[in-house]
């Protein structure tokens, strides 16, 4: 299977952000990533209910939510969704884990454990059967353009081994942060299905989106 892309919609030009969404369906984008923060889980607040539920009416690209807010199971009914969204929530926000995981799972989506780079991949041990997705941070979460935390790519790898020995090989990896077109390939090697792509690969100032999401498709090959 061809690694998957998830464009991060807080790194869109919103002043571009119809258009953008056209050159990410001809390159055939297969979720769009939205970013949701609290300012309490993250020092940092991003897109809100009202604005995402917009962008439904522009496009049927599936929606890849990462909540990274404190108790993300009070806040999954303010948003819109949908069957074969994939829903991101991170272990050490939600205390009641394998409750929400199933309530994302109730809704049709596909449920996703979010870890940080300080989060050890046996913390996820316990609802491997309630997931279909981790999505390992490769920074920490809160803001875009930042450096990569090399360790990272070696928990991708132990997490894809890990997964493989334990009869898990269904479940797939979602990485976020740094995904450069350099990273990305590494991070391929090490076993990540879903790409994050973000300032360092396919929004840039004044270059062409669809030209680099191509370009991104082909190292995720
Ligand atoms: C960060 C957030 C990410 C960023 C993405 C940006 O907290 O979860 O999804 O939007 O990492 O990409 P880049 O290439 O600027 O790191
Ligand atoms: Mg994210």
């Amino acid at each position: 299977m061809p690694g998957k892309l998830s464009p991060s919609m807080m790194c869109v030009n919103y002043l571009q952000l119809e258009t953008s969404i056209r050159a990410l369906e001809r390159a055939g984008a297969d979720y769009l990533h939205f970013d949701i923060m609290d300012g309490h889980f993250v020092p940092n607040f991003t897109l809100g209910p009202d604005f995402i539920r917009c962008i439904r009416e522009l496009t049927s690209i599936p929606f890849d939510y990462h909540f990274m807010v404190e108790r993300p199971e009070n806040l999954l009914s303010v948003f819109d969704i949908r069957p074969g969204d994939m829903v991101s929530v991170h272990q050490e926000a939600s205390v009641h884990l394998q409750r929400t995981l199933q309530r994302i799972r109730e809704l049709g989506a596909r449920p996703s454990v979010a870890i940080n780079p300080g989060t050890p991949i046996l913390s996820v041990e316990e609802v491997l059967d309630d997931i279909d997705a981790v999505l390992v941070m490769t920074v920490n979460p809160g803001f875009a353009g930042q450096k990569l935390i090399p360790s990272t790519l070696r928990k991708i790898s132990a997490l894809r081994r890990h997964l493989a020995d334990r009869g898990y090989d269904r479940i797939e990896i979602e990485v976020d942060g740094n995904v450069s077109w350099e990273h990305a390939s590494a991070m391929r090697r090490a076993g990540a299905d879903i790409f994050v792509a973000g300032t360092s690969s396919i929004f840039r100032k004044d270059e062409d989106i669809e030209a680099l999401a191509n370009r991104l498709r082909e190292v995720i090959a």
